[in-house]
């Protein structure tokens, strides 16, 4: 009887026990309070075209780099997430690119017949990203809204030792590049890639370099694109609990005893968030706590 309120003593010889809900536990009523997510909160989905000579490492600023030489490409393609973007996933990726005029496309999970492993150092505050044995798949970095600077967070390691493609969630660090590839494990799942507080960003592109190794570049010899299908999951909105402080039964007391059952409403619960204050949907209504008596 956690929580509630018990007026069994007004009425000792019927027996009669009067339950109030557990006011106090209201949050336990989640499942009625707060699976009507706001509509305004609906998925949003888009598809985007990602051209080979994308440069990840191009995020956030106004030319992207090539340090190793080799072309620098062309900037990432960015999408604006809204501010209660929680998480993104890839439905479809599809399409081919070469890294190398032309010869031996690969699809978005990068190719293998070519031998080349990626190893690509940071570069303007961008994080590198390895992945033994895998190259010129399609790579993201979430940003906030200002350009990219100073240390880059660690390179992520999507190799055999590594996270490997496998993973079902991944929550990248902001200016952290990370494989996509088709947005699906092996085994067909699709991947949940979380928003990191603050990003207001996603690019995509691709991590390019001469043999996928050290400083990133030799993008303008690459072909084709990824043609990318997302949906950005919302958050659900914040949760407060409601406010009991004012809680009274509109009954002050049951007297006298007579065999019969009282309705007794408890009045004054109110809920910052306007969710309606009642539980189990038996019955309750909204600005009214739930009442239960037997
Ligand atoms: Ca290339
Ligand atoms: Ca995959």
């Amino acid at each position: 009887m956690k929580g509630g309120l018990v007026v069994s003593a007004l009425c000792p010889l019927l027996g009669f026990i009067l339950l109030v809900g557990l006011l106090s536990h209201s949050r336990a009523n989640a499942g009625s309070i707060t699976n009507g997510v706001d509509p305004a909160l609906s998925k949003a989905s888009a598809s985007v075209q990602v051209d080979g000579r994308s440069n990840v490492f191009g995020a956030g600023h106004a030319t992207p780099p090539a340090p190793g030489g080799g072309g620098a490409g062309l900037l990432p393609v960015v999408i604006d997430l809204p501010s209660n973007a929680a998480a993104v996933k890839f439905l479809a990726v599809s399409g081919e690119v070469s890294c190398c005029g032309g010869a031996d496309p690969n699809g978005p999970d990068g190719g293998t017949v070519r031998g080349y492993s990626t190893n690509l150092f940071s570069v303007g505050g961008i994080s590198g990203i390895q992945f033994q044995g895998r190259y010129q798949f399609l790579t993201g970095v979430f940003l906030d809204a200002g350009e990219p600077g100073g240390a880059a967070p660690n390179s992520l390691d999507f190799g055999p030792s590594g996270l490997t493609d496998s993973f079902t969630e991944l929550s990248p660090e902001l200016r952290q590049t990370f494989f996509i590839g088709d947005g699906h494990t092996p085994s067909a799942d699709v991947q949940t890639f979380h928003v990191p507080a603050g990003a207001t960003r996603l690019f995509l592109g691709l991590a390019d370099g001469l043999g996928f190794i050290g400083e990133t570049g030799y993008y303008d010899d690459n072909t084709g694109f990824f043609a990318v299908d997302f949906e950005i999951v919302p958050g659900l909105p914040p949760n407060h609990d409601p406010d009991c402080n004012a809680a009274a039964a509109d009954l002050p007391e049951l007297w006298p005893p007579n065999h019969r059952f009282v309705p007794v409403t408890i009045l004054g619960v109110t809920d910052p968030d306007g969710d309606p204050v009642d539980d189990l949907g038996d019955g309750g209504q909204a600005g009214r706590a739930d009442q239960r008596w037997r």
